[in-house]
């Protein structure tokens, strides 16, 4: 089979858990936010989980990963709890940035999930930093960058990378391109077809995969990932995806047709993935169906532990705030 020389019946399956928990968190957020129940907007990333999921299999515990204004997948699949981004999204003292960031600025510094950064482009050069620590120190951990194909016409893009590149810092730079930046098509700000092209001009391998297949991402990310852990430096890897819903909760999508978004739902990644399993690995649906249901529960009881959970204590509005030590009395 060709599926077991890239993964056995238990990575897949533990692969699959991650998917189905990312889509039905987004999913069950978004029902709730329909019902007026979740503070603050949302940006989801239903139709992207083979990307974040297939990456991050790849990554130990001690490696880091550096997310966008869309975190919630990321930081799934690198191990942060659904209770400590819930308890974050209803700004609850319990939440992974203590109720203070909200779903933009998650972050699960224990399991390697840096804090997300919603400043387009922002956190490309944060990991080349990242990796270059570890290259200083002698470690062999690695640093990865998600970004949109929004961010690749940003300076820190070119900056980032041109610096990791020369320095051969151990960071993989990993674009999510969904084809828009908020109702941009991505044919509007780049003329290349392939972003993974530009790699050519910093000189570091690039490759084009099918970001709707986990199987190919977990394969190419393991490639690029084990390249930069034994110091050949930083891969720039494009993976062509689609977030089913808008922008944020407030964009209906309208800029795309229906038969676009048909189109990519007929490839969905998880469904793809649950057919591998039944094919090549004798999985039942029943078996399928519970994995889906205890990912359920986690979510629900994390909601549960949100709304039930503190809020922050109001003196501790200035701790971990930055303060500009000239204005420190
Ligand atoms: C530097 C900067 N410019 C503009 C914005 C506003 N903005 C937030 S998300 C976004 C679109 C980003 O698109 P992309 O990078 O492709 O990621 P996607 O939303 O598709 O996941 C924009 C323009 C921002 N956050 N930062």
């Amino acid at each position: 089979l060709i599926t077991s020389r890239i993964v056995n019946r238990q990575q897949l399956l533990a692969i699959y858990r991650r998917m189905s928990l990312i889509r039905q968190y987004e999913d069950y957020l978004y029902k709730l936010f329909l019902q007026g129940k979740v503070p603050g907007t949302l940006h989801q990333c239903q139709g992207q989980e083979a990307v974040a999921v297939g990456v991050c299999e790849n990554l130990r515990l001690d490696d880091v990963i550096f997310s966008t204004h869309r975190p919630v997948g990321h930081m799934l699949a690198k191990g942060v709890s659904a209770n400590s981004i819930s308890a974050e999204i209803w700004g609850k003292a319990t939440g992974c940035a203590g109720g203070k960031g909200g779903q933009m600025h998650l972050v699960g510094a224990s399991v390697g999930a840096m804090p997300s950064n919603a400043i387009v482009g922002a956190n490309i050069p944060i990991a080349t930093g990242a990796a270059l620590g570890f290259l200083i120190s002698g470690s062999d951990r690695v640093a990865v960058s998600f970004f949109g194909d929004g961010a690749v016409n940003i300076g820190a893009f070119h900056e980032g990378i041109n610096l990791a590149a020369v320095r051969k810092a151990p960071v993989v730079f990993v674009c999510e391109n969904n084809l828009y930046a908020a109702s941009t098509h991505v044919s509007l700000t780049t003329l290349i077809e392939d972003l993974a092209e530009r790699a050519a001009a910093y000189g570091i391998p690039g490759e084009t995969v099918d970001g709707m297949d986990v199987l190919a991402v977990y394969e190419s990310a393991g490639i690029a990932i084990a390249r930069a852990r034994q110091g050949d430096g930083p891969t720039l890897l494009e993976y062509k995806t689609y977030r089913y819903p808008g922008h944020s909760r407030g964009d209906p999508g309208n800029y795309r047709s229906q038969e676009e978004v048909a189109h990519w739902k007929a490839r969905d990644p998880i469904d793809r993935c649950r057919a591998v399993l039944t094919a090549d690995f004798s999985c039942t649906t029943e078996e399928l169906d519970q994995v889906d249901d205890e990912c359920l529960t986690e979510i629900k009881q994390s909601v549960q532990f949100a709304v039930e959970s503190p809020d922050p204590n109001p003196n501790e509005i200035k701790t971990s705030v930055f303060k500009d030590r000239r204005s420190v009395k």
